[in-house]
């Protein structure tokens, strides 16, 4: 590899963070810029009548029926006043308006210091990619230069505790498990232990799927929690959702009955290449307000990208 002044000439031929979330919004872009295009097309000056077009393809892009209204009551009056004259200006109107919604809830984490493990609980309901995800963050931390433990606390299916090993071996990264049905929190105390005897940067702990409504798995939640608090003070010190970007709407749904159950601290957006609905970021935002902290855009290990406020809004209209 070459070094430059720059960094390794392989580093600079990488496709940028903004490049690859350009390229995983490409279905929604192409939805919600023709759409506006659309809309316009046959009008000189845009006016109430152009945002009523407009409404239904923010919903078409899945910004959730709140957050249409809310942005498009900003844009009438502007229009009432004339203040929209064409479509770019149009655009960069919605862009600014995207942006403070995103940036409102997006904090960044508190960056901790007292040298203990970082213990991240990643959570959701069957099938949203939480696997996966734990896989690319252990990814991400590794080529960070961070120690890494994974816990595989979904003892619900033989077939989960294989397929974090499997990712283990993707990364570099140990995973500590148990046998299929052992006790999530049993396997989640002999983690944190091992993290504590390593002084390891971070422990990522899967957790089977479950729906909110499910009264006993929501309780073992908050049994692993309750064990992570009483071997690290303030652990879990980050508790991830992780949502399936193509279910849009109904997944809204699910997480806001989620997150008032399982303290959630941030979601991941998985499948986000697989939507032209990637507009339910604005949504999670808004509805939630909790931070959107990564999106997958992939199934392999460096798909994950850290979520970016403003690079996401660009790319919808690049
Ligand atoms: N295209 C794409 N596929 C993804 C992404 N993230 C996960 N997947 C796929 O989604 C499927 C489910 O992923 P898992 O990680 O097993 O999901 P899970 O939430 O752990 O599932 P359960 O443990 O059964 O609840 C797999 O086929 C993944 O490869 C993503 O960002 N993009
Ligand atoms: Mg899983």
């Amino acid at each position: 590899m070459i070094q430059t002044l720059f960094g390794s000439l392989d580093e600079q031929q990488k496709p940028s963070f903004l490049d690859r979330m350009k390229e995983a919004v490409t279905r929604t872009r192409e939805n919600l810029s023709e759409r506006i295009e659309d809309a316009v097309a046959f009008t000189k000056e845009i006016d109430r009548s152009t945002l009523d077009d407009l409404e239904a393809t923010l919903i078409a892009a899945d910004l959730g029926t709140t957050t249409t209204h809310e942005v498009l009551q900003t844009l009438r009056e502007k229009a009432d006043r004339k203040q929209i004259g064409n479509v770019d200006e149009l655009k960069r109107l919605l862009k600014e308006e995207l942006l403070a919604i995103l940036t409102a809830a997006n904090t960044q984490p508190v960056t901790k210091v007292d040298g203990t493990p970082e213990v991240i609980l990643v959570v959701g309901v069957n099938g949203t990619g939480k696997t996966t995800t734990i896989g690319k963050l252990a990814q991400v931390f590794r080529s960070d230069g961070k120690t890494v433990l994974m816990c595989a606390a979904d003892t619900f299916r033989a077939a989960a505790i294989e397929q974090l090993e499997i990712w283990g071996q993707r990364t570099g990264t140990e995973v500590i498990r148990t046998k299929p049905g052992g006790d999530p929190a049993a396997v989640l105390y002999d983690a944190l232990q091992a993290a504590t005897a390593r002084h390891s940067d971070y422990v990522i702990v899967d957790t089977a799927g479950r729906l909110h409504t499910k009264t006993n798995l929501m309780a073992e939640l908050e049994k692993m929690r309750r064990t992570a608090q009483r071997i690290i003070p303030g652990a879990p010190h980050e508790t991830l959702l992780v949502m399936d970007a193509t279910t849009g709407q109904n997944g809204l749904q699910q997480a806001r009955l989620f997150t008032q159950s399982a303290g959630v601290t941030g979601i991941v957006l998985a499948k986000l290449d697989g939507t032209a609905k990637g507009g339910v970021v604005v949504a999670i935002s808004r509805e939630l307000g909790l931070p959107v902290r990564y999106v997958g855009v992939g199934e392999k290990a460096g798909d994950l990208l850290p979520f970016d406020a403003r690079e996401f809004v660009e790319s919808l209209f690049a």
